[in-house]
């Protein structure tokens, strides 16, 4: 049987990165987007240039999104998978003190990035009769908390858009998943605090948190059920977290 394959965007880091490796050693064939394209040859050299096919654009730029995925060889644009990962927070702070392009940032990449890529897939899925899209959403979608404003509202957006998608795609025969983490340990919160590797690493000091590993497995389990199961949501936590804020730090 021909290997699926799967988009993974963020590939170049923390989850994305974990979720094409965890993709690829399932056999399907990845194509990794992010913008660091020295991150995305290595992903190469580590999988093999059969499994995995690099593509470099910003979501945020829309034309790019669109030249980039309607120009993928023939050969991998059966995209079957497309797990809408990129993202990340930038700034933590009070709304009124919040940081005029940490909010665009924001709600350029968590929300309308997601949308221009899944945008430039669904015609290959609805084409097909098949498709499942795994969008990552978080705690910061379900809770609101102190300082998280902007980045909560993206991650609220993207519960909303996975419910939304879900009601329109499932005439299509396309599945939408959503997986909402607590704390994983990435590149994160080194983004969140605009590169300061002390404070990023104090955030998850004092307890054991997620691993960009934890959550692939989860996709890889999600996205190889069979064709009449949807497991349409999932919070995810490390087993020290109780809620957005509560941790049982020691
Ligand atoms: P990382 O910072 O490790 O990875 C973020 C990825 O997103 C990178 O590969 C980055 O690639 C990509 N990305 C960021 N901005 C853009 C952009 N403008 N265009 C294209 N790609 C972009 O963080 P995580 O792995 O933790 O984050 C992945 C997802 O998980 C995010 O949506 C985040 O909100 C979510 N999440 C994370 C949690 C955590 O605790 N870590 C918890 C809950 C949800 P590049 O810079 O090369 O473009
Ligand atoms: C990332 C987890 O709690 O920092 O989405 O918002 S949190």
């Amino acid at each position: 049987m021909a290997q699926k394959i799967a988009l993974v965007t963020g590939a170049t880091s923390g989850i994305g990165r974990a979720t094409a490796i965890q993709l690829v050693q399932q056999g399907f064939k990845v194509v990794a987007a992010g913008r660091r394209s020295e991150r995305l040859q290595e992903l190469v050299q580590e999988l093999g240039q059969d499994q995995v096919f690099p593509v470099e654009f910003d979501v945020r730029d829309r034309d790019a999104v669109h030249a980039a995925l309607t120009s993928l060889p023939p050969e991998w644009r059966a995209v079957e998978v497309l797990v809408n990962n990129a993202g990340n927070a930038h700034g933590l702070a009070p709304i009124q003190s919040g940081d005029l392009d940490d909010w665009d940032a924001m709600l350029d990449i968590n929300v309308k990035g997601l949308l221009y890529v899944t945008k430039e897939i669904l015609p290959i899925m609805i084409e097909r009769k098949a498709g499942h899209i795994i969008n990552i959403g978080s705690i910061a979608g379900k809770e609101a908390y102190a300082n998280g404003n902007v980045y909560c509202a993206s991650k609220f957006a993207v519960d909303a858009l996975s419910k939304a998608m879900r009601i329109d795609l499932v005439h299509e025969g396309v599945k939408v998943s959503e997986v909402n983490p607590g704390a994983v340990e990435t590149e994160f919160s080194e983004v969140r605090f605009k590169g300061d590797k002390e404070r990023a690493a104090s955030v998850y000091q004092g307890f054991e948190p997620l691993t960009a590993h934890d959550i692939a497995e989860l996709i890889g389990f999600m996205v190889t059920r069979p064709r009449h199961v949807n497991i349409a949501e999932v919070l995810i936590l490390p087993a020290a977290q109780a809620s957005a804020t509560v941790i049982n730090k020691r």
